[in-house]
């Protein structure tokens, strides 16, 4: 099997380091230490709502979670870049992007506690809902940005999606009318190096940034794990679409430390020294010790932090333990804009059937007929 190829585009090294990079650095040329700061806070309360989540699936709360453990940088840094007209077409494992869009933190997990369809308002975050089929949202992006092209408007769809994705016909089919139509979309692929249990070797016999130019879209492929590299990036890429200049693509390489989602074992089918190789490029750690480096890494910074981090994660458990449960007619709400027949009956069947369990209403078999 061929592993794509390691070269990508870096601002900081995993030791810490700021070097610089000719096509990057303009980008990032006006970021302060309070942005710096503040993406590293970012990166420390997305990586707590993450385990939080996962123990409240684990206690029962949720009925699945997938962990974003090891991608908080590219989630980040790629939506901290953008603007809060561009509207955001996620997978299901965006949820540092949901964070930075504000969404409350109950909304967050809503979805997965079996609650609503959508666990946010789309409109008031500009952020679609997560996206289980896997790179649907790709041509989602591109209707969306058409349209805002032809609304003469400058902002941008942005979509995001993983390594096994770009095998899907949806997502090439996405790339071939972006390009056609020069739609203002940037495309987010993380590369977290499995698809499950499939490894990206096995989606791509060359780097996947290396796809899109075929298309007519110009590439970048760049550490998903240095959060500067993934600002400057993705202010590239947005910065071309609202000049007119078409769709770009973006693969950030960076690694999924935990399982696919809290129902999956990823010791079975990858090896632990992988993994290990993978904590040492930790992306947290990396911005730690650039900020260190500057001597921004106070106690105080450290305290505050910690402290928001704490914050959230409860107000997250709290927010998700009383959430109230739906009425469930509620499900056959929103499916259609107009009255439905078919669903206007399946919703008077299911009526009939909740009302079979009155006590009024029971049959011998316990009202189950
Ligand atoms: C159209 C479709 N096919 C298959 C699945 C089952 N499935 C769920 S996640 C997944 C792997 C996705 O991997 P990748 O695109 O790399 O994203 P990641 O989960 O690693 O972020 C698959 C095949 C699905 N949800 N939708």
């Amino acid at each position: 099997m061929v592993e794509s190829s390691p070269e990508f585009v870096q601002l900081i090294t995993p030791e810490g380091e700021r070097i610089s990079n000719p096509e990057l650095d303009p980008w990032v040329a006006d970021v302060t230490d309070a942005q710096l700061t503040a993406w590293y806070e970012d990166m420390v309360v997305v990586r707590r709502i993450d385990t939080e989540a996962t123990a409240l699936q684990r206690q029962g709360e949720l009925g699945l979670w997938p962990p974003l453990l090891g991608q908080e940088a590219a989630q980040v840094g790629s939506s901290r870049a953008t603007r809060d007209d561009d509207f955001i077409f996620p997978s299901y494992r965006e949820n540092a992007v949901a964070y930075v869009r504000g969404v409350p933190f109950a909304d967050i997990v809503r979805v997965w506690r079996g609650n609503a369809q959508s666990g946010w308002d789309p409109y008031k975050h500009q952020l679609a809902a997560p996206n289980i089929i896997i790179g649907a949202q790709t041509l989602h992006a591109v209707g969306w940005g058409v349209g805002a092209k032809y609304d003469g408007v400058d902002s941008v769809a942005v979509t995001y999606f993983g390594d096994g994705a770009t095998s899907e016909g949806d997502v090439n089919e996405a790339m071939v009318f972006a390009a056609s139509f020069q739609a203002p979309v940037v495309f987010f692929c993380q590369n977290n190096h499995w698809a499950i249990s499939e490894p990206v070797g096995l989606q791509a016999v060359q780097s996947i940034a290396d796809r899109a130019p075929g298309f007519g879209i110009p590439s970048l492929r760049v550490d998903g794990n240095d959060v500067l590299a993934v600002v400057a990036a993705t202010r590239l890429a947005l910065d071309r679409a609202r000049r007119g200049d078409g769709p770009t693509f973006i693969e950030a390489v960076t690694y999924r430390m935990g399982p696919h989602t809290t129902a999956d074992d990823p010791t079975r089918y990858r090896d632990k020294a992988e993994l290990e190789a993978w904590k040492l490029r930790d992306p947290i750690l990396r911005l730690q010790r650039l900020l260190d480096s500057l001597g921004l890494l106070t106690p105080e910074l450290e305290a505050r932090t910690q402290a928001k981090a704490d914050e959230v994660a409860a107000e997250l458990r709290a927010g998700c333990i009383n959430m109230p449960d739906p009425e469930p007619l509620t499900v056959f709400d929103n499916v259609y804009a107009t009255p439905n027949a078919t669903l206007e009956k399946e919703r008077d069947q299911y009526a009939a059937y909740l009302s079979s369990f009155d006590s009024s209403n029971t049959t011998s078999n316990g009202g189950r007929s």
